[in-house]
């Protein structure tokens, strides 16, 4: 299954299978790069309302106008429920948003990072400054391989781990595989927490659903968060999320005033509430 690229009369248009018969429309203003990397086709556009745009194989990855959501909320969930995260593992998200994220936590000493795509990096260094800033962070160390492979050669050596993967079509494909979670359960430490890119609950449910399935299988406790991305389809996403110990869905620490007063969709009671979900998907989750 292949996404197509549309871009036409001034309009990207996002069309995938995963949302058949729908599309996410972006005005834009110029294409600022466009080229095939070995894994897939990366874009950047400016766009008319809603800042720079980075695209993968045709599917929105950010804007700048609402990165903010996804990267705070994928990053501060699992780093807020762990009592004292030093050790971190990012796979994906070229980009540098969540490490730029996780390195808002004082208490981290290493983040180890892994990309299979070292063109995603070198573009994002070029066109989105305000997200690779999170590679300056001397306590980041790349590493440009198969996410997949690095964490199957880990064992109990991260607190927390963190997977900010495209969608299951392509590379990220894996990522959505229960031998992936096996191996990421494998690399953490005791009391340790994974928290992986969840596709959206209304648009992606046997997705969610298999995600819980695995994580329920594999993990003391297992939770799913959802939030608003204006700029993903339909608007929402969520986050699948893995313990072996601590409690997910409230904070484990206090959040310092200052780190507080940088961040513009995350705080404690935001925290709680993402797992609050509507009534069908409690239902579906539940039955499982
Ligand atoms: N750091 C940002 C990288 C984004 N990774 C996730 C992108 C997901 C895009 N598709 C969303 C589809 C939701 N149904």
């Amino acid at each position: 299954m292949k996404n197509s690229i549309h871009v036409k009369d001034g309009w990207f248009f996002e069309i995938c299978n995963m949302w058949p018969g729908m599309a996410l429309s972006l005005e834009i203003e110029n294409i600022l790069y466009d080229e095939k990397s070995l894994f897939q086709h990366i874009q950047v556009f400016e766009t008319k309302n809603h800042g720079k745009m980075l695209a993968l194989d045709g599917i929105i990855q950010l804007t700048e106008s609402d990165e903010f959501s996804y990267q705070e909320m994928l990053a501060h969930i699992p780093l807020f429920a762990h009592p004292r995260p030093e050790t971190v593992l990012v796979i994906g998200g070229g980009d540098g948003g969540i490490l730029r994220e996780a390195g808002r936590h004082a208490c981290v000493k290493t983040m180890d990072f892994c990309e299979i795509d070292e063109m995603v990096i070198t573009v994002s260094k070029q066109f989105l400054p305000d997200l690779a800033c999170g590679f300056d962070d001397p306590r980041v160390n790349v590493f440009i391989r198969d996410g997949a492979a690095f964490v199957r050669e880990k064992t109990g050596r991260y607190d927390v781990i963190i997977v900010d993967s495209s969608d299951p079509i392509g590379p990220g494909e894996v990522l959505f595989k229960k031998p992936f979670y096996e191996s990421l359960k494998n690399a953490l430490k005791p009391g340790g927490i994974i928290a992986t890119q969840g596709e959206s609950i209304f648009l992606h449910q046997d997705c969610v659903t298999n995600l819980a399935k695995i994580t329920r299988d594999l993990f003391k406790q297992q939770a799913y968060a959802c939030f608003i991305v204006p700029t993903y389809p339909g608007g929402n996403i969520g986050v699948c999320l893995g313990s072996l110990g601590p409690e997910l869905t409230r904070p484990a620490r206090e959040i310092p005033a200052e780190l507080q007063s940088r961040l513009k969709y995350y705080t404690p009671r935001v925290h709680e509430a993402a797992f609050v979900l509507p009534h069908f998907a409690q239902v579906m989750l539940e039955a499982l």
